[in-house]
């Protein structure tokens, strides 16, 4: 099991490549496609994903692809299967196996799915995935994260990713502090800390291998609605100062979640952590959904004749991140690729 587990890492630790979430729900989706005015059928929503996934040479930025369960059945326009036609590329399929959010009495939120997890994972590696993630999510207001929330978080992405080990696919491991609220970055930080630590110390107790584990956290970033919002070498100074707080260094991967940033941000926050002039032990990449995805959606807007336009811009954001991996991007790019 273990050397399944270890090629998957090598396969998806690669200098200047980094994973595209393309698994959204069906209501994500559905919420993503209205955006555009455009239906959100199972059809539309293969259409979408065959735009990004049968991007050209898309494989040059890319490592792996966070699959929803639905897309793993359908295929290219070329009719080939996604995760085929992705592992025929070079990059790794995976699937999101959380099974969304549910309410506290509180008003928190706890993450699904954790029953027959397994079996689930049985049948996903049958079609082509090699690893999998599960995302749990921390409000900050006054009264939360909650230390109750905290612990059940760390305890069952810990209890998913030893499960994922133990069928020998790789877990990705998606803490995600959310970026809504007026909240400082000093606040984000503090909170970001906690929960990291409770997860790697869950992820110890459970005996999960960290150095078979991959991490998709959020980065330490003001609140959204803050009227003050922390720039760009603050937020990258603050973020690598947290993870080796709390991250081991014989974890392999931290492909950030853009969380609600802007494509550019996202891209130049990135740049900025590898910038720093400081070592990072693990190797720092992004694996962004709205990031990678917003300008390919707005220029396809539904309409087949768009596709080329649309994939272009995919093809750019992915560039321009596999760029940030490198601290090779610049702001004037934007304007040039
Ligand atoms: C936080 O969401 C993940 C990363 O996306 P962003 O880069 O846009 O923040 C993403 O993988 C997310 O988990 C999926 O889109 C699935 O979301 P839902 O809400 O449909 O389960």
């Amino acid at each position: 099991m273990d050397s399944e587990l270890k090629l998957t890492i090598k396969d998806m630790v690669v200098v200047g490549k980094g994973i595209l979430a393309a698994d959204e729900s069906v209501k994500t989706a559905t919420k993503r496609l209205a955006s555009i005015n455009t239906e959100s059928t199972e059809e539309t929503r293969r259409q979408y994903r065959n735009i990004m996934l049968s991007a050209p040479q898309v494989e040059k930025y890319l490592c792996g692809v966070i699959l929803f369960e639905e897309t793993l059945h359908q295929k290219s326009d070329n009719g080939m299967l996604f995760p085929k036609l992705l592992a025929k590329k070079g990059i790794v399929p995976g699937i999101k196996v959380d099974g969304g959010l549910a309410d506290l009495d509180n008003g928190e939120q706890y993450t699904k799915g954790l029953e027959g997890l397994g079996n689930r994972l049985e049948e996903y590696k049958k079609s082509g995935c090699r690893f999998a993630k599960w995302r749990a999510v921390y409000s900050i207001s006054e009264k939360t994260p909650s230390p109750a929330i905290i612990q059940r978080n760390a305890e069952d992405l810990a209890k998913y990713a030893r499960i994922c080990q133990e069928h020998g696919i790789v877990p990705i491991v998606e803490p995600e502090v959310l970026i809504d609220g007026t909240h400082s970055i000093i606040k984000c930080q503090e909170v970001t800390e906690k929960v990291l630590k409770a997860v790697f110390d869950a992820l110890n107790k459970e005996n999960v291998a960290i150095d078979l584990t991959i991490l998709k956290p959020s980065m330490v970033i003001s609140g959204k609605q803050s009227d003050i919002r922390a720039g760009v070498q603050e937020v990258a100074g603050r973020t690598i100062k947290t993870l080796k707080k709390t991250i081991p260094s014989e974890l392999p991967s931290i492909n950030f979640l853009s969380g609600g940033q802007s494509p550019e941000e996202a891209t130049a926050h990135l740049n900025a952590m590898h910038t720093l002039n400081e070592h990072l032990p693990w190797y720092v990449s992004f694996s962004y959904a709205r990031a990678l995805q917003e300008p390919a959606l707005n220029a396809w807007k539904g309409k087949n004749e768009n596709i080329p336009a649309a994939q272009k811009a995919f093809l750019k954001r992915a560039k321009l991140n596999s760029l940030a991996t490198m601290g090779k991007y610049s702001e004037d790019m934007e304007k040039n690729e």
